[in-house]
């Protein structure tokens, strides 16, 4: 299959790019790597089979020929993140020389191959002793990110295209603390308040240490996740309202305008950490770019309890991924059209993260993904409409260069553009991989 638009569609120094994140792909038993929440979270049955990060793609020894599939598509960046526990393995003190020697090859392989290094980080792999320290509850760990950054742009940053904090903000605090499905796995409203403040603050020491430092082009990736209302009835829409507050307002909001929504602070405010507003003006500083992590749209009935958060979510009718997610690619143009008329302006978007799970066949033919071909076909689409309408959006990332570790779903979730052979480590292209390559050459 090809993509419908051509390369030249897109201005010329639009970034194209693949994605992965450290604890997907390094193997945390490669090399010197202190334990991570996720470590215990998948010992403890948090993830499918328990399955964990400690081989994972063995990226730590098998890096060059991950950033030779890389150039070889064609792509002009690579998106990747630090194990803070390489750095840190006990999240503070003084850096591991093995852990920052790792990333400076990696780096330097990078530039050798011409790929601008777009660093994350933090990709969730949050040292195992500061997590036992209460983790995102506990303001303290904002304060250890930023002294974590610092070691990173002291050693990386002359060679960083950019640098993004934190990854996917609602995921640390809303997934992990609420809903449980992440590591550390809590149910806890009043943790999750704690959480979706705390992240925030994480950002904002992270971003005043390296402004100090002179570190460039500095952002923040966020999530987002369409909303839809089940049916036109009051009740749904205002459950799809409160997802939406919660999911692709609440980080935003914050980091513009120095405010949450009130439409959902009306339930939080009693569990926020004292002072919170104290912060608020840090959380809102200037910020360089933007990252959106876009999949999917979820659709939301009231759930009957009259009680916050009022949703449930329900199956909706459009085509689905392996994991049940529908295809909706009018929402991705939806959120770069309404990031930047509500919140952003003129600064520049990234697609951080866009792809999709398939259940892939390996063959002797290789893999036909077909359907993950549409998806990004539908999706690039999107973002030129997006574009069209005058989005400043200044590139895009594929999710994710390489089947990986789907954290709760294990490895039984595929993403790549390349396939894994877990046994073997053997990297196969699929044809959505081939896709790019065609469509970036053209
Ligand atoms: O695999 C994840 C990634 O780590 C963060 N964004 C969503 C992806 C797919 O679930």
């Amino acid at each position: 299959m090809r993509m419908t638009l051509s390369r030249a569609a897109f201005p010329t120094d639009f970034r194209f790019g693949a994605a992965t994140a450290a604890y997907q792909i390094e193997g945390t038993r490669l090399g010197t790597c202190g334990r991570s929440h996720w470590d215990k979270f998948a010992r403890d049955g948090g993830t499918f089979n328990n399955e964990n990060g400690d081989i994972a793609c063995a990226h730590y020894d098998l890096w060059p020929q991950d950033l030779d599939l890389v150039k070889r598509a064609g792509f002009d960046a690579y998106r990747f993140s630090i194990a803070w526990p390489r750095i840190q393995p006990e999240g503070r003190g003084k850096p591991l020389a093995e852990g920052l020697d790792f990333y400076d090859r990696l780096v330097d392989g990078m530039l050798e191959r011409d790929l601008e290094p777009f660093a994350t980080l933090y990709h969730w792999d949050l040292p195992l002793a500061l997590a036992d320290r209460d983790g995102w509850r506990n303001r303290d760990t904002a304060l250890r990110f930023a002294d974590y950054s610092a070691h990173v742009c002291q050693r990386l940053g002359d060679r960083l295209a950019s640098v993004a904090t934190i990854n996917e903000p609602w995921c640390v605090a809303w997934l992990s603390h609420y809903e449980g499905a992440h590591a550390p796995g809590l149910k806890d409203i009043s943790a999750t308040a704690k959480a979706m403040h705390n992240i925030l603050v994480a950002h904002a020491e992270s971003v005043k240490v390296m402004r100090e430092l002179k570190q460039p082009n500095l952002g923040i990736v966020l999530n987002m996740e369409y909303s839809n209302p089940a049916t036109d009835k009051e009740a749904d829409r205002h459950a799809a309202q409160i997802h939406d507050g919660i999911y692709n307002r609440w980080f935003v909001e914050a980091l513009r305008k120095g405010r949450y929504p009130s439409d959902i602070m009306e339930y939080l405010d009693p569990y926020m950490p004292e002072g919170w507003q104290d912060d608020m003006d840090d959380i809102s500083a200037p910020l360089d770019w933007l990252g959106i992590n876009y999949y999917t749209r979820s659709n939301h009935a009231d759930n009957g309890t009259g009680a916050f958060p009022f949703s449930r979510t329900v199956t909706g009718p459009l085509p689905k991924s392996s994991m049940g997610w529908e295809t909706y690619p009018d929402g991705l143009e939806f959120f770069l059209k309404r990031t930047r008329s509500d919140y952003t302006g003129d600064l520049p978007l990234y697609v951080t993260e866009n792809g999709t799970a398939r259940h892939d066949r390996l063959t002797e033919d290789g893999v036909d993904d077909a359907g993950r071909c549409g998806y990004f076909n539908q999706h690039l689409e999107a973002v030129h409409r997006a574009m069209e309408d005058g989005v400043p959006v200044k590139g895009y990332f594929a999710w994710s260069l390489l089947d990986n570790f789907e954290w709760a779903f294990g490895y039984r979730e595929r993403f790549g553009l390349v396939h894994v052979d877990y046994e073997t480590q053997k990297r196969t292209p699929k044809a959505s991989y081939h896709m790019f390559r065609q469509f970036l050459e053209d």
